[in-house]
């Protein structure tokens, strides 16, 4: 990670790599100005200065940068710091989301009143500020004089307040009153994302989430700029969205979960819920209902929408690729434009999600028009269709958007049909399952998920670039990433935070960092700084010996 130091009365400016760090992720290493060291190349302690001039030409003094993830696109150490205290304010335009989200965060574990005001010094977030910089961007300094927070939306001053909680001390994080102080140390940020699709997505078919579940993996999720949360609703094992027009979709389809577990659906005024919680962190939902496999939930609660008009027996195992809508039949396509349309009703953001995954119960030619059908169907409420990159396959239009999931890379077999969206000017979402899959397992032992794409440890889950993984897909061709977790094997929020941290903030960071940033000995040293954070919050992460020594 490159990063400008100021290194102090000289006012001369160095660059710097994160090298390494083990507990508090402050320590910076210096590298030649402009020589491009590789991050890594000398690990460094804790807390330890750095020498400078090691390398050859490096001039830097050591300087300590903050652990941030995902990492900014600039951040320069300054002089000077800013204490939170009683009597600080919180200065904004009134409703300001992320004045108000900051203001939630820090009363808890401060104890302080820190009141949202119209004018003054103090903490400023400035969303109307004019910076000029790309979507979700922003501008945070800190100094003696306050912290200021400018963006040119909600949304960028959304993701500043998100680093900004990064440089406050661990105990921020609590949700009771700690004791100060509560520094934080001079810097000057710029930033904004590489990718405007930045998703999680979280499966409450295979096994179900309560809305107050959800609300906590998203909330967690938004601490990373996760922007996208994909909502699986639907899927062999459990039908898990109330739909009027269709009451035994929930009603039975949601009863069932894998291994006989306690099923559950939300209704449309719980989604509403999610969705209101996750638009005041800047996140959009996008719901999924997996067609044209993937539906024994639906066919198990109307008879009709099988081909032989038998009702299919509730399914709690784990197998795929046996379940298939019938395609032939007017009815299936009468069924998803009431589905579609109730969904639509109920979601803001653009996308709707069909799956379309390993339908290997349906015949190929029978997919392609089933697909190009519901994609009209998506278009005609006035939604784009995201779906697995099976969809490709379909005529879709521009602002459809596959999801590249196979374990394949170059020009292996799997890679056409991402690459072939690709051809077609479709920007896709990359989530290869081999790195961006939170059920695979870390190792051999994890308890925990699969391993039917790959042993996943954290540095694997960081170690690849969206616009170098398929020959053919470049930097123009991808929307974004996207961290998917299946729940066949989770059942309890601890299960999901557990292969949640700390891979998804690596998915995060691929998302939103500048490609030049990509170090694993600066990911290593910034992640092991979220350790405290977690802790602070009782996330149920794994302690990583890549990470956490
Ligand atoms: C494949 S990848 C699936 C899911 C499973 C997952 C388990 C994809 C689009 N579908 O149905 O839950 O593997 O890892």
């Amino acid at each position: 990670m490159v990063i400008l130091v100021d290194t102090g009365s000289m006012r001369r400016l160095a660059v710097v790599v994160v090298s390494s760090v083990v507990g508090l992720g402050l320590v910076v290493a210096p590298s030649p100005a402009g020589a491009g060291v590789k991050a890594g190349a000398r690990a460094v302690g804790a807390g330890a200065g750095v020498k400078a001039g090691e390398t050859g030409a490096g001039r830097a003094q050591a300087v300590r940068v903050p652990g941030v993830v995902p990492v900014p696109v600039s951040i320069r150490a300054t002089r000077g710091a800013y204490a939170i205290t009683s009597s600080t304010r919180i200065v904004a335009a009134p409703h300001d989301k992320a004045a108000s989200y900051l203001a939630h965060l820090l009363r808890r574990s401060t104890g302080y009143a820190l009141p949202i005001v119209g004018s003054g010094g103090g903490i400023v977030i400035d969303s109307a500020g004019g910076t000029g910089l790309p979507a979700e961007g922003y501008r945070l300094s800190v100094s003696g004089h306050g912290i200021l927070i400018k963006a040119d939306s909600g949304e960028g001053a959304f993701r500043g307040v998100q680093t900004l909680r990064q440089l406050l001390p661990a105990k921020a994080e609590k949700s009771t009153r700690q004791h100060g102080p509560w520094v934080v140390k001079g810097v000057q940020i710029e930033d904004y994302p590489r990718f405007s699709y930045r998703g999680a997505m979280l499966d409450v078919a295979r096994h179900f989430f309560t809305v107050s579940q959800v609300e906590r993996y998203i909330d967690l999720a938004a601490g990373y700029k996760v922007n996208y949360f994909h909502l699986h609703l639907g899927d062999d094992q459990g039908w898990r969205i109330q739909i009027k027009s269709w009451p035994r979709l929930a009603k039975i389809g949601g009863r069932t979960a894998v291994g006989g577990d306690r099923g559950g659906y939300f209704t449309q005024r719980e989604y509403a819920e999610i969705v209101k919680y996750a638009q005041r962190r800047y996140v959009t939902v996008v719901p999924e209902i997996d067609t044209p496999g993937h539906t024994n939930a639906a066919l198990a609660a109307y008879a009709k929408l099988n081909c032989d008009g038998k009702a299919r027996k509730p399914y709690t195992g784990t197998n795929v690729g046996f379940s298939s809508l019938c395609t032939s039949k007017e009815i299936t396509y009468r069924f998803l434009d009431d589905v579609i349309r109730e969904l639509a009703a109920i979601t803001p953001g653009p996308y709707l999600d069909l799956g379309g995954d390993e339908a290997q119960s349906t015949k190929q030619p029978d997919y392609v028009r089933f697909m190009s059908r519901v994609q009209k169907i998506v278009h005609k409420y006035g939604k784009s269709l995201m779906g697995w990159e099976e969809i490709a396959a379909a005529r879709l239009d521009a602002d459809d958007v596959p999801e590249h999931w196979n374990p394949v890379t170059g020009t292996q077999d799997g890679t056409q049909l991402a690459r072939s969206a690709a051809k077609k000017g479709l920007k896709l979402v990359m989530a290869p399952a081999d790195h961006a899959y939170l059920d695979m397992k870390y190792t051999k032992k994890t308890r925990l998920g699969q391993d039917w794409a790959a042993i996943v440890e954290v540095k694997r889950a960081y170690g690849w670039d969206p616009a170098k993984l398929i020959t053919g897909v470049g930097e123009d061709d991808v929307r974004g990433v996207e961290a998917p977790i299946w729940t066949e094997t989770m059942r309890t929020m601890n299960d999901l935070e557990y292969m949640a941290y700390p891979r998804l903030p690596a998915i995060a960071e691929i998302g939103w960092s500048p490609r030049a940033s990509h170090s694993w000995a600066s990911f290593r040293s910034r992640l092991a700084a979220q350790g405290p954070r977690w802790a602070a919050r009782d996330v149920d992460f794994y302690r990583s010996p890549q990470v956490f020594q």
